[in-house]
């Protein structure tokens, strides 16, 4: 049995000439977010520790600013996308608007990256697991001149990459460059990103269905028909309140998970770009799908804005097909409120 371990570097590497036009520049750019996921995960992982070293917002026993870690996420992100000069720009989660990088050396950049530094808002300051969600586009624009919002705004199916780690009970990087999806689990001891899923496919069903079912009033009369299904059915609610975390846990186990649009958000509350994009690249490489509740393909939807928001339903393709089954049934009825 060959047990030789594998790292994220050799991998990427060795899966280089997998990636069309491949130059080692979106190698380069893979590498530059493993570096940042270390040490993302570095600094997640002392959080607890923030009562002593000083809370968010505080100075630090050596007199530094003590950063709200979604904040220091964004930052070391933008600092390793920056180094290798393989990225020419990079539109967050945590940006207004994009932020161009100018050319080093004058080398041309043919990449962007869209980004959520640290998903999961609601949990990082309570020890639940958190995230980081990247995708990379070839750049439209011309590599010798600064990105444009255009570079942004393309269909999730023009995606060459995408991405996510898990900051869980182990840390877990996730990738996909359109062959196959394959995970990573860092080894502390060592310090490095190990080959731990090979060719992730998600099953065709699962036994769980993740939603925040808090707002079951505020669903559209089909959503609320599909997740009394869910209940029916006797699939176990599971709910973290982290996209990434959700959805890694349907990944590997089966199940659906949802984020229609409410009251408060008509339009849903994750966004396209970064967020929904890149998981459903992830999972429809895996055989899942990811639709929003007007049934378009999420990675078919034109975005306009950077921070678009859309709803999902993301999974196993046979509960995301009874899903759509339910919207289109259900959908046109008019219930009493
Ligand atoms: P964030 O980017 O501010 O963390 O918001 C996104 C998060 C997702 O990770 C999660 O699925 C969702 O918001 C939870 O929202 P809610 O608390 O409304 O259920
Ligand atoms: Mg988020």
């Amino acid at each position: 049995m060959n047990n030789r371990i594998v790292t994220l570097d050799e991998f990427i590497i060795r899966r280089q000439n997998e990636i069309p036009f491949a130059s080692g520049e979106l190698t380069g750019l893979l590498r530059d977010i493993g570096v940042a996921a270390k040490i993302v995960n570095r600094e997640v992982n002392k959080a607890g520790l923030l009562n002593i070293l000083g809370a968010a917002g505080s100075e630090n026993v050596t007199g530094d600013k003590v950063q709200k870690l979604d904040l220091y996420a964004n930052e070391k992100l933008i600092e390793c996308l920056c180094n290798s000069g393989e990225c020419a720009g990079i539109a967050s989660e945590e940006n207004e608007e994009f932020i161009p990088i100018q050319p080093m050396d004058g080398k041309d950049s043919k990449y962007v990256v869209v980004m959520d530094p640290l998903d999961g808002s609601s949990n990082i300051d309570v020890n639940v697991s958190v995230g980081t969600i990247f995708g990379i586009y070839r750049r439209l624009s011309d590599p010798s001149e600064t990105c444009t919002q255009k570079d942004f705004l393309q269909k999730g199916t023009q995606l060459v990459a995408a991405g996510y780690v898990l900051y869980g009970t182990s840390t877990i990087l996730v990738y996909t460059t359109g062959c196959g999806v394959n995970g990573f689990t860092l080894d502390p001891t060592i310090g490095e990103f190990c080959l731990s899923h090979q060719n992730i496919k998600i099953p065709k069903r699962g036994n769980y269905y993740s939603v925040n079912q808090g707002y079951y009033l505020k669903f559209d009369v089909e959503m609320r028909r599909y997740i009394d299904h869910c209940s029916d059915e006797n699939y176990g609610l599971r709910y973290i309140g982290t996209m990434v975390s959700d959805v890694h846990r349907i990944l590997f186990q089966g199940g659906i998970f949802l984020y229609p649009n409410t009251r408060k958000y008509p339009q849903g509350k994750l966004r396209l770009l970064y967020e929904c994009n890149p998981l459903a690249f992830i999972m429809e490489q895996a055989g899942g799908k990811a639709i929003n509740c007007s049934l378009e393909r999420i990675l078919e939807i034109e975005p306009t804005e950077l921070h678009q928001r859309v709803t999902i339903a993301v999974g196993s393709p046979d509960m995301v097909d009874e899903m759509k089954a339910f919207v289109e049934k259900y959908a046109k009825v008019t219930v009493p409120a």
